[in-house]
């Protein structure tokens, strides 16, 4: 018998040991892939057949040790027959005779695939497990594919004007869906007028610059601008009236989220709903993938931060599918346009609101309290919380301020072992507007009549303090009587 050649330094090598229906496919795509391939068979006539595909074939019996050895070295063995048993004795012998190579080995059931992973093999292959999960993969594409195509129909057919409306404080998420779903209209239909409304504000710099870049423009949710709307479509928002403008009752033609809302029955022509992923982005992205669209780096970009936020940097709520899509966006992404909205300029407000915080700083037992004083814009104070959360020592920031009509107070926790939206919920609920989550809280305090005074500084001084003291007294601080 005439035994292959040794291989040539840095040439990657295979052995693949049963060449049934399975390793027959895995001996087809190596060949596709350009890798050197040895293949064995204990059945001759099956080795007759491979040879004359060219396939370099050895007669050999898996249980015969000898002449596995005198095949040489490899860089990867496989062991897919369909004898469990065969199979488990080539792991075994490749663990002693072949200490580099990595192993890979076809199991038949799951009871198999731990007995071959005992054994020593790299990798196990449970074909009808591969089946299932391509299968579930295969639907999910082709929902996105089958929805994609649906939209664009539905688009096709429409005259007049869409409204997309975005939620109330659009994010990232939400611009960047109504950016996507604009660009989708504006192909499907290049006779669709198509505007994006929002109500709320568009606080966050990060948010402005994102808007700016894209020289998106977003117009206020009006309900002059509304009646002009021949269709209204929302994205990452699930129903009219759920955190966006509208009433309850306004009729909505299309609905792409990702919200677990229960209690909605939307009465939509077209609905993609999709709990499991972490950003809607995604779901616009998958459209784009289904329908070949090769998205411009604008687009793109935004899609990509738009899912790198909702997913707070990929690990929040994170689906395979998030990062899937991710990554198909990173390759038409514009790197630098992504910097810029990253790091977008601070306005002077902003910073001066962030130096009050770190300069007024007060620390006691890994809490810190800061009073920022007058501020015009609110968004400003969770951005100071979390940057005061990052200085050592502190496990809890709570950033306070007053603006024209209520006392305003941020906080940010990572002690697990306090609820700070449950602390600020107690200790305000009842004259004002607060709670949150564990890590995250907020209250707002209304002034009611001392709305009138005018050094507001002053005033939050005076009120500020007993405030606080019930603050103390929840999270436990008042004990020994510390002055702050
Ligand atoms: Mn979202």
């Amino acid at each position: 018998m005439q035994m292959p050649m040794s291989q040539e330094a840095g040439e990657f090598s295979c052995l693949v040991c049963g060449c049934g229906s399975v390793g027959f496919l895995i001996l087809e795509r190596l060949r596709r892939e350009n890798i050197s391939c040895t293949c064995l068979d204990n059945d001759p006539s099956r080795v007759k057949e491979l040879r004359a595909q060219n396939y370099e074939t050895f007669c050999i019996d898996i249980a015969n040790e000898e002449k596995l050895s005198e095949l040489g070295l490899f860089d990867v063995v496989f062991f897919v027959t369909d004898d469990h048993e065969a199979n488990r004795a080539g792991v075994i012998w490749a663990q002693k005779a072949l200490p580099s190579a990595q192993i890979i080995a076809r199991a038949n059931d799951p009871i198999n695939k731990t007995e071959l992973a005992e054994a020593g093999a790299d990798s196990v292959i449970y074909p009808q497990e591969v089946v299932a999960n391509a299968t579930y993969s295969s639907l999910e594409q082709l929902r996105s594919q089958g929805n994609g195509s649906k939209l664009m129909q539905i688009l096709e057919q429409w005259t007049g004007s869409l409204g997309i409306v975005l939620h109330t404080n659009p994010d990232p998420d939400g611009i960047s869906c109504g950016f996507a779903l604009a660009t989708l209209a504006h192909m499907a239909n290049p006779n669709l007028t198509v505007r994006l409304l929002y109500d709320g504000a568009i606080g966050y710099q990060e948010n402005r610059a994102l808007v700016n870049l894209l020289d998106l423009k977003l117009e206020r949710l009006k309900t002059h601008i509304l009646a002009q709307c021949t269709y209204i479509a929302l994205v990452d928002s699930g129903g009219p009236g759920i955190n966006n403008g509208l009433s309850r009752d306004t009729h909505v033609d299309i609905i792409i989220d990702h919200h677990n809302e229960k209690n909605i029955t939307p009465n939509a022509a077209f609905i993609d709903i999709r709990p499991k992923y972490g950003a809607c982005a995604s779901i616009l992205t998958e459209y784009i993938k289904a329908l070949n669209i090769t998205p411009n780096s604008e687009l793109a970009t935004a899609l990509l931060y738009g899912i790198k936020t909702d997913t707070k940097d990929f690990h929040r709520n994170l689906s395979p599918n998030d990062l899937m899509n991710a990554a198909f966006l990173l390759e038409y992404t514009d790197a630098d346009l992504l910097d810029k909205i990253i790091l977008p300029q601070y306005s002077h407000e902003i910073m001066d609101i962030l130096g009050n915080a770190i300069i007024n700083r007060k620390t006691k037992s890994g809490y810190l309290f800061s009073n920022v004083g007058y501020v015009r814009n609110r968004d400003a104070l969770p951005q100071a919380a979390d940057l005061l959360l990052s200085l050592e020592g502190i496990t809890t920031s709570i950033v306070y301020g007053i603006t024209d009509e209520a006392i305003i107070m941020s906080g940010r926790n990572r002690d697990v072992r306090l609820n700070l939206g449950a602390v600020m919920s107690e200790t305000f609920g009842g004259i004002g507007d607060a709670g949150g989550h564990v890590t995250m809280a907020a209250a707002s305090i209304p002034l009611s009549i001392f709305s009138l005074v005018r050094d507001k500084e002053v005033l939050l001084e005076l009120v500020i303090e007993p405030l606080l003291q019930n603050l103390y007294r929840q999270i436990g601080l008042l004990e020994d009587n510390t002055e702050y």
